[in-house]
């Protein structure tokens, strides 16, 4: 019996080359704008989550430490959504093992929920599609709608669970894109994405313009990644996420997640592309810079980074795999 009461999974980050960022409905997780990611090789999260008849509670491991029992409401929530649906036990023992190399400062929300998802329905054997599953994953974190498919995603926003869902978007076989993440601060940051964008949502006055550009974005992304179109792709990317981090400063009260760090390798960047080298910003909630580039032009901009920051503060991941489950 016990076999079926455990379930595994190993689901990849991903980030936004369309951001997502506001919430139509934040019970369900709803965004105000449909997203498209890129998953990546190099960050991932494995889970597993074992149901246990002797518990009155979840117990929740990340990392060798067990966490508080307060911290974990987007965990019994995705817990509740399968064990809703069984005669079995009712709370399960999760352990969680983020592999994202230690500075990286970068997000694990999106692998975790998604691999949490994956595990617990494995553990439930519940038979779920995975386009289903990534609506499950949303219960946990918006971003993990997209993290259960690999390479390009498009998360539609949809108006209700089952209308918003993920699915992979299909690009030439051998067009290859990488991240190459600066790494500027390892801290967690001061205001989390979920406060963030609630803030901008409420009080910048380009927030709906914002939602407006960024939907319109997504047909003309989806036809550059079909076409395996870098320059449009890394263009897009970018001016997206400078439209997203403009709401921020046209919040009130207003705020940003640049640091002075941000900015230097934004205008690394520009000098770059001055100089004929194709790359391309986008940054997400915090101040590292996750460069676009290409395999040719790896070593010249990571030269030029050189000469401002150390070699350990420079990742560089690849087009990674969807969700595993076992
Ligand atoms: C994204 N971010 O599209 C955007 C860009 C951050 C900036 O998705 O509240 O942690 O859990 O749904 O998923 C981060 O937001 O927020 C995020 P919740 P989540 O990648």
């Amino acid at each position: 019996m016990s076999e079926f009461l455990t379930g595994h999974a190993k689901a990849h980050t991903n980030i936004a080359l369309i951001k997502y960022w506001g919430k139509a409905d934040s019970n369900l997780i709803l965004p105000t704008n449909d997203s498209i990611s890129l998953t990546l090789d190099e960050f991932y999260t494995e889970t597993s989550v074992k149901f246990r008849s002797d518990l009155k509670q979840n117990i929740l491991t990340i990392d060798q430490k067990q966490q508080p029992t307060n911290k974990l409401k987007r965990v019994n929530r995705i817990i509740k959504h399968f064990s809703d649906m069984w005669d079995g036990p009712k709370f399960a023992e999760i352990t969680s093992d983020n592999h994202v190399p230690n500075s990286a400062g970068l997000a694990s929300s999106a692998s975790a929920m998604a691999a949490l998802s994956g595990a617990t329905m494995k553990a439930t054997q519940t038979k779920l599609s995975l386009k289903e599953l990534s609506s499950v994953a949303r219960l946990g974190s918006g971003s993990a709608t997209r993290s259960i498919f690999g390479n390009f995603v498009h998360w539609h926003r949809g108006h209700d669970h089952d209308s918003s869902y993920a699915e992979p978007l299909e690009s030439p076989a051998e067009f290859k894109i990488n991240m190459l993440t600066v790494v500027i601060n390892d801290q967690p940051k001061r205001i989390s994405s979920t406060n963030g964008m609630s803030n901008t949502a409420q009080t910048s006055p380009f927030f709906k313009e914002w939602t407006n550009t960024a939907n319109q974005a997504i047909d003309e992304m989806k036809q550059a990644i079909k076409s395996g179109n870098f320059s449009k792709i890394g263009e897009m990317a970018e001016n997206n996420a400078m439209q997203m981090h403009a709401t921020t400063l046209s919040s009130n009260p207003p705020f940003t997640y640049f640091e002075p760090d941000t900015l230097k390798v934004l205008q690394i960047i520009q000098q770059l592309r001055h100089d004929g080298i194709e790359c391309y910003a986008t940054i997400d909630a915090g101040p590292n810079v996750k460069i676009i580039c290409q395999n040719n032009n790896l070593n010249q901009i990571k030269n030029s980074l050189l000469s401002e920051f150390n070699e350990n503060q420079l990742i560089v991941a690849h087009m990674g795999p969807g969700i595993k489950i076992y």
